[in-house]
């Protein structure tokens, strides 16, 4: 497959990437045979220049979706080249990065299929890859079990297997996740948390954990699990919580709907912004050496709480308009999620910028410019 099968050709930067320089300011050549190739330093012995973001390449997985796209952001305001990777399908879902085509490179590969992967680690040879290319709605999960652990548990291995074969000095992270904690063993969570998952999706993420963990502990290779909490955004899919509730609140203001069915309105969450939540990822690959690290905000807020504050920000009484629906409650619920962000904030020097009201209410604006624009629910168009 090529870029011009996946209609990207106008969106794909060339393949002439540029090769990294040493902290020496020589180019670094990693030898055209794979014997060479093996012979390559580890992450701590590495003489790539790790000070300069200039001469890096990063490759996103999932960059089509929520967290993708902001830490595309991220990566190119450091200077990065930014490889992002798209998977075939019927139609382009390039709606969150099209304000970016012009300024990343587009590779098609899958992570169900182990050759893409190797021979896209092979021909990029990124300095970082960041894995959040996932199935990430949890109810999706109860329906497709199988696929699910495929995509969120063996292809993370894909990843981490190519990254082995290919260089082992490459930093990785997997976007680990809050819903591994599930029926919470302590409040609230941190990184000795023990975890008790209750979706596929929450048993997926471990499998995804540990075999981050095993690599690292096995290969002495610099593999990072980042245990984020939910994070959301006006880019968020309109499937899940926030962005349901931001959009319907729009749409009854504009006059467009005039209820809103909801599941479990006491489930709690600890929400925070997704363009925050990026910054952790790369803190997390700069470090002097891998770790693992909870990202949350240290509060918690109901879902009931999430509808107040969104109906009231456009002057509505939430109680006249939402309908609890058990069509979307859950075979089992996680009810309660609070982290506990210290290690992140002491060791990554990370802060959250946006809290729980500010999130909110940016997302029911932007939702009613969108609306107002005659924006399409499929593509938001902030
Ligand atoms: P998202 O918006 O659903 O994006 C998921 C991305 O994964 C999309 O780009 C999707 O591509 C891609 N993808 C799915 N299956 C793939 C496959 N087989 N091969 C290649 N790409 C595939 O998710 P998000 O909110 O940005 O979350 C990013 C990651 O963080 C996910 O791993 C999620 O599980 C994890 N996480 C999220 C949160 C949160 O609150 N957002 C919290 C903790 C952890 P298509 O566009 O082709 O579908
Ligand atoms: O927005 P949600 O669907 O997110 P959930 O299940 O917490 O998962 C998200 O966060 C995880 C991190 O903890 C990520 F790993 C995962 O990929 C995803 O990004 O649901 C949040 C809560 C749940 O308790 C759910 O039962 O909201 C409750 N809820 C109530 N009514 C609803 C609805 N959720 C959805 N999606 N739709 C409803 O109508």
């Amino acid at each position: 497959m090529n870029d011009d099968s996946l209609g990207l050709r106008a969106a794909t930067g060339g393949r002439g990437v540029p090769w990294p320089v040493g902290a020496d300011g020589k180019v670094v050549h990693y030898g055209a045979c794979r014997s060479a190739r093996r012979r390559l330093p580890r992450w701590h012995a590495t003489g790539r220049d790790d000070t300069s973001n200039m001469s890096k390449r990063a490759i996103i997985t999932g960059i089509t979706g929520q967290d993708g796209s902001y830490l595309a952001e991220l990566l190119l305001e450091k200077g990065y080249h930014v490889v992002g990777v798209v998977r075939r399908s019927s139609a382009p879902n390039l709606w969150r990065i099209e304000h970016l085509l012009d300024r990343i490179e587009l590779r098609p590969a899958d992570l169900l299929d182990q050759l893409s992967i190797l021979r896209l680690i092979d021909e990029v040879r990124p300095h970082e890859v960041y894995n959040l290319a996932a199935m990430s709605f949890v109810p999706a999960s109860w329906d497709t079990p199988l696929l699910t652990g495929e995509f969120n548990s063996q292809g993370v291995t894909r990843v981490l297997e190519a990254i082995r074969q290919v260089d082992r000095s490459i930093r990785f992270y997997q976007a680990s996740s809050s819903e591994m904690f599930g029926k919470v063993r302590e409040v609230p969570q941190s990184e000795m948390t023990p975890f008790h998952p209750r979706s596929p999706y929450g048993v997926s993420k471990v499998y995804g954990h540990y075999i981050t963990v095993n690599y690292r502990e096995s290969y002495d290779m610099f593999a990072c699990s980042g245990i984020l909490f939910n994070h959301e955004s006006p880019r968020r899919g309109l499937e899940f919580v926030t962005r349901k509730v931001t959009d319907g609140v729009a749409r009854i203001k504009l006059g467009l709907s005039d209820s809103l069915a909801l599941g479990n309105l006491d489930a709690q969450r600890d929400w925070g912004f997704a363009g925050d939540y990026v910054k952790a990822m790369w803190l997390m690959l700069q470090q002097p050496s891998p770790d693992d690290y909870v990202v949350a905000t240290g509060e918690t807020h109901a879902v009931r709480e999430l509808v107040q504050i969104a109906f009231e920000h456009v002057g509505l009484d939430w109680e006249r308009y939402v309908k609890v629906d058990p069509r979307y409650l859950r075979p089992a619920e996680v009810d309660l999620l609070i982290g506990d962000p210290s290690k992140a904030r002491q060791e990554l020097g990370w802060r959250q910028e946006v809290d729980f009201r500010g999130l909110v209410t940016m997302m029911v604006d932007a939702d009613l410019a969108r609306l107002e624009k005659g924006g399409v629910p499929a593509q938001p168009l902030a």
